[in-house]
């Protein structure tokens, strides 16, 4: 059986990812920081390991994978506004040090390292991105990933090492931190319904445009890459289709059982903002005949319901 070792697998994707891989075939070893759990998962072996430190890479040469996925990171433009250095040494240093690990093992995994779409940038005009179109990231967690990116092809040259790099656009589904917008606007719709608060629900900016793929769909194409992607090669991994923000928010109220309504609040804005994204994803099609499968509606709704439950579970706690 293939061996697949996650960096970062406590986070949002690496749960549907362990099941992903679990799945397909894989023998799972999930990683995480000292500080955070991952539910238990039948046969899968949970370790800790922080790429900060080079050490804790040491334990790749025992466990031999054939395959190493990237999460690791911080993947917040938001966080990484308020808190830059950590996230240029945790995003730039963590694939150095793994790839300098890797260096060291005479039988070299492949790494599939998760970039982002956010690496695009400011500079691009309305329309589809293409894995060749220039890159102008315009925030510090754009900047960070795209020397990820770059980093982890220039070190997989230098070195022999099968490095493939995706730029995932924005994932949705259970699970994921209220930072990101739709579970924020999930959050606020639940705590209406529960009566925690007026019936408004405060948004940034909502006139942009952006391509949501469902999280599982987003495991499965990683899994995908890891199985079929092509060594030194950059895949955009989204569902292929725009959707404008408002529109989005509107669906979420109309499976809402209350009247809401929406206010704009300015502090929610980014300090710098790209209208309009859609994925080109021939490449990734091309490749490994990788398609999305989940309808967005289903899983806004199954978001949606994931955030009723907590809001339930929190207020249980109070009481
Ligand atoms: O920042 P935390 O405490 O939530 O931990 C994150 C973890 N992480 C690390 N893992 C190992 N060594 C580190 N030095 C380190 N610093 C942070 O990586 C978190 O548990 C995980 C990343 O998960 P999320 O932040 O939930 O991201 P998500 O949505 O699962 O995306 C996975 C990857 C990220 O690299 C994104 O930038 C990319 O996909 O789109």
């Amino acid at each position: 059986m293939k061996r697949v070792l996650l960096t970062g697998a406590a986070g949002f994707v690496g749960p549907y990812l362990i099941r992903e891989m679990k799945a397909g075939g894989w023998d799972v070893i999930a990683t995480k920081l000292p500080s955070e759990s991952i539910e238990p998962v039948e046969g899968v072996e949970i370790r800790d390991l922080d790429v900060m430190k080079p050490s804790d890479l040491d334990c790749l040469s025992e466990v031999q994978p054939d395959c190493v996925i990237h999460l690791a990171g911080i993947s917040s433009v938001k966080f990484s506004w308020q808190n830059p250095d950590l996230t240029m040494d945790v995003n730039i240093k963590g694939v150095s040090h793994l790839l300098e690990s890797i260096r060291k093992m005479r039988e070299k995994p492949r790494v599939l390292l998760i970039g982002s779409s956010e690496i695009y940038g400011l500079s691009q005009k309305r329309g589809v991105l293409l894995e060749d179109m220039p890159a102008e990231p315009a925030n510090y967690y754009a900047i960070s990933k795209y020397a990820q990116e770059k980093m982890g092809f220039m070190l997989g040259n230098a070195y022999g090492i099968q490095v493939i790099s995706t730029r995932s656009f924005n994932h949705i589904g259970p699970g994921q931190n209220d930072t990101f917008v739709v579970p924020s606007f999930c959050r606020q719709i639940a705590e209406i319904e529960a009566g925690l608060r007026n019936p408004v629900i405060l948004v940034g900016n909502l006139n942009v445009s952006r391509d949501f793929t469902d999280v599982r769909d987003i495991v499965r194409a990683y899994r995908f890459l890891t199985e079929e992607g092509k060594p030194g090669t950059l895949y955009n991994v989204g569902s292929g289709k725009a959707v404008h923000l408002d529109d989005l928010l509107k669906k979420l109220i109309s499976m809402s059982t209350r009247q809401i309504s929406v206010r704009v609040d300015p502090s929610r804005f980014r300090p710098a903002d790209m209208p309009y994204v859609q994925a080109g994803i021939d490449r990734l099609q091309r490749d490994t005949g990788w398609a999305p499968v989940h309808e967005l509606e289903d899983t806004l709704r199954e978001t949606l319901d994931s955030w009723r439950e907590q809001v339930q579970r929190e207020m249980e706690q109070k009481t």
